[in-house]
């Protein structure tokens, strides 16, 4: 009985599947919904990563994948703040002009060029110093531009709505994706 139950499941899944995927895809901003389509293997690969590397018996849940995603973010903009701490001098929490120039001074042309350039774009008011207001909007704007939120998307396509990604439902949306609408 399991047995064909199983069966039933493993020829019946891909039709549901591209059924709930077409579902999903009509749900997401146009944009979104066309980025996935036209790359399903990097979706997989981006779902996998989170769920091997956050999740526990071959899927997350929701709670699990928002954390991980701030954790992500957390890290993403400690990434982008550390030029700037290293820059300030006198440890004050404010980044000078003098000490970035000071310490672009130390830099390779290429680092040189960046912190420049990062610390004109993170004076948001261009007052010749970056403060810690404008630090942390430096480094939210850093966070969200290389990656944002993909936890919301990943579970656009949890499939049975049980509130758990899968393995399973990943391959189904990566074969439902490269299949076409
Ligand atoms: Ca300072
Ligand atoms: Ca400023």
């Amino acid at each position: 009985m399991l047995r064909w139950v199983l069966v039933f499941w493993v020829f019946a899944f891909p039709v549901v599947a591209q059924e709930a995927v077409t579902q999903a895809l009509a749900a997401l901003p146009e944009a979104q919904a066309k980025r996935l389509r036209a790359d399903p293997d990097r979706f997989a690969a981006g779902a996998l990563r989170l769920i091997y590397g956050s999740g526990a018996a071959g899927g997350i849940s929701r709670a699990e994948a928002e954390a991980a995603e701030r954790i992500d973010l957390a890290e993403r903009r400690a990434r982008a703040l550390g030029p700037f701490l290293q820059s300030d001098l006198d440890n004050d929490g404010v980044v000078g002009r003098d000490e970035v120039l000071l310490r672009a001074a130390s830099l390779g042309v290429d680092a040189r060029a960046r912190l420049l350039l990062g610390f004109a774009a993170a004076d948001a008011d261009g007052d010749g110093s970056v403060s810690a207001v404008e630090l942390r909007g430096m480094a939210e704007a850093a966070a969200v531009r290389r990656g944002g939120s993909r936890a919301a998307e990943y579970f656009a396509f949890d499939l049975d709505a049980d509130g758990r990604l899968t393995v399973e439902e990943v391959e189904a949306v990566r074969g439902a994706l490269a299949a076409g609408p």
